[in-house]
């Protein structure tokens, strides 16, 4: 039931390539080796060609406070996958990592999204639609996301403020 991993294998649609920020959540299980084991998937997977990983951090839980510690971290992906085929690499890499806990029920073992995107040009890639949302409304309100992303990129600015001012923000 999980989507094939290589589903867009022979796509040829184009040689560009994207860069992408991938917030990565775990909290239950064996939260670092349900990362890892997806880091490795998704680093040799045909259409992706570079994969930068900040360090994975110990967060608590953001919103629903009652559940269990996460780790977090940040990848950076360069890839020529379009955004709605990464998406689909994604999930069936937490459909991979939901497989192998079916004996727990609760939050989920992997969470994978796709919080910041540009194209070839440089240029900040917007989506809304029924399946996926670039930027992720929320990633500029979470430090679990943005205390990984500045290790990965200490220059990252959205909406012209810088991701430093942003975090300094949210811990007042
Ligand atoms: N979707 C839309 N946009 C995107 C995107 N940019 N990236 C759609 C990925 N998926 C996107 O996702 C539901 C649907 O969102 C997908 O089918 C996709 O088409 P989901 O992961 O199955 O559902 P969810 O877990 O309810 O939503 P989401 O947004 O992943 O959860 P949150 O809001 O991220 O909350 N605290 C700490 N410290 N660390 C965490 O990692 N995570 C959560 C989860 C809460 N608190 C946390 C953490
Ligand atoms: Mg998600």
């Amino acid at each position: 039931w999980c989507i094939r991993l290589c589903r867009s294998c022979n796509d040829s649609r184009s040689n560009l390539m994207y860069t992408y920020y991938i917030s990565v959540g775990s909290n239950i299980g064996n939260r670092r080796q349900f990362i890892m084991s997806a880091y490795d998937s998704l680093s040799i997977h045909p259409q992706v060609h570079g994969i930068t990983s900040s360090s994975v951090m110990e967060t608590e839980p953001w919103g629903y406070t009652e559940q269990d510690v996460f780790l977090n971290a940040v990848w950076r992906v360069s890839s020529s996958l379009e955004p709605h085929d990464l998406l689909d690499v994604l999930q069936s890499l937490e459909c991979e990592a939901q497989r192998k806990r079916d004996i727990h029920w609760g939050p989920r073992t992997l969470d994978l999204d796709i919080v910041y995107a540009l194209s070839d040009d440089g240029a900040c890639m917007y989506i809304n639609d029924a399946r996926l949302v670039i930027p992720h409304p929320y990633f500029w309100d979470r430090l679990f996301v943005l205390e990984p992303l500045l290790e990965l990129d200490k220059e990252f600015t959205y909406n012209g403020e810088s991701i430093g001012d942003r975090i300094q923000t949210l811990k007042k």
